[in-house]
């Protein structure tokens, strides 16, 4: 089985090196389009198809191409959705990852067949560390959890529960969140995580009430965030003098809006909003909400549309050869202006600097949204400067 494997993967590293020679390009884009996560798959897909509206799908000579592949919000399913992409497919580029158990489960793939593969969803810090050929446009957690945490007690919150959900990016969240806190001088009084998949609040949400903290500090992922503030009020914890704080995946533009009364005035940190003031933003928006009767785009549509920004970037500087070690060599260092703002890759750990934004859920025009008030520029992903 083993060897079978190998010889496996010396094939995949022959075909794809092939792949230079051929006239279309093509992407794979695994996404989770159905199960607990869709919504992330819909906005990224959604966002992907208006930056080719915008660009064209011919770079460099090439035309390109984007596969779709629903990975069912499965890491097994994307691992092999991937493998038959680089296989079957030829494609240059692997693209997309849900969630960071999918972004994982693809990493040996993209190392193996020498094939970028860039995460424009997932947020585990390791995750740049798992392939040489990983490169990401979304976030790390402790990219906004180390600001909120900073923000938190300079503005007199003094002891805080953390609640989050307990996979990779949680954890990283829960440790980054509350490393800051202590060292500034802050109690965290419990750490409490939630299971991932179909999580239920209500037992952690009494320890809360019964903790009765300055702040909750939260992280939810995306398309979670509606159902834990349903709860959180259904507790009566809005109105228990317990403030709410977070990551920007909970008051998630992809469902605020649906959120209610009951988060006007939450402050949360994060790397984008549909409500950023830039004229880049503002076109963004208006095209994505065009394209897509109305909705609004949130911080993975972000990640999807600079992901495009990245390849299409990349394939430039190649003049079109899809070597992928070449590729790589374009990919790092690079810096442009997204919708959220100014933003780099890392030419050290291939992994996305940029502006945080301390927000405040308000009412604009009649809609909730997470309006920006404070920046902290060009952040690099905390964990790994730690480290260094
Ligand atoms: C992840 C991180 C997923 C943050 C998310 O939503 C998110 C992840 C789907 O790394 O799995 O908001």
């Amino acid at each position: 089985m083993l060897k079978r494997g190998m010889a496996a993967v010396a094939a995949l590293a022959l075909a794809s090196s092939g792949a230079a020679a051929q006239e279309t390009v093509k992407i794979g884009l695994v996404l989770p389009m159905t199960g607990q996560q869709a919504s992330t798959g819909k906005q990224i897909e959604a966002a992907v198809k208006l930056y080719q509206a915008q660009h064209g799908n011919m770079v460099a000579g090439k035309k390109i191409e984007v596969i779709l592949k629903d990975d069912t919000t499965v890491p097994d399913v994307t691992k092999r959705l991937a493998t038959e992409l680089v296989t079957n497919d030829k494609v240059a580029f692997l693209a997309g990852f849900g969630i960071t158990p999918s972004a994982m489960s693809t990493a040996p793939v993209a190392t193996q067949a020498k094939v970028p593969e860039i995460v424009m969803a997932a947020g585990t810090s390791s995750i740049t560390e798992a392939s040489p050929f990983i490169a990401r446009t979304s976030f790390t957690l402790a990219q906004s959890s180390v600001p909120m945490a900073e923000w938190a007690f300079k503005n007199g919150i003094k002891k805080v529960v953390t609640l989050v959900s307990d996979y990779g990016p949680g954890i990283d969240a829960e440790k980054s969140f509350s490393d800051k806190f202590k060292a500034d001088g802050g109690t965290i009084v419990e750490n409490l995580r939630i299971p991932m998949r179909s999580p239920d609040f209500s037992p952690v949400l009494q320890k809360v009430a019964d903790a009765k903290p300055d702040a909750l500090f939260v992280f939810v992922p995306s398309g979670t965030g509606a159902q834990f503030v349903k709860q959180f009020v259904e507790r009566g914890l809005d109105k228990s003098g317990v403030k709410l704080i977070a990551t920007g995946d909970v008051t998630d533009d992809d469902q605020l809006n649906g959120m209610g009364d009951a988060v006007v005035g939450v402050i949360n940190a994060h790397n984008y909003s549909a409500n950023h003031n830039s004229a880049l933003n503002k076109s963004f928006v208006e095209g994505f909400k065009k394209a897509n009767s109305g909705m609004r785009p949130n911080f993975m549509a972000v990640g999807g549309y600079d992901g495009m920004h990245l390849i299409y970037e990349a394939l430039k500087k190649t003049n079109g050869d899809t070597d992928g070690t070449k590729l790589m060599t374009a990919i790092k260092g690079m810096a442009w202006e997204s919708p959220r703002g100014p933003i780099s890759i890392d030419p050290d750990t291939r992994d996305i600097v940029q502006n945080i934004y301390i927000r405040k859920v308000q009412k604009v025009d009649g809609e909730l949204y997470n309006v920006e008030f404070d920046t902290i520029a060009n952040v690099k992903d905390p964990v790994k400067a730690a480290k260094k």
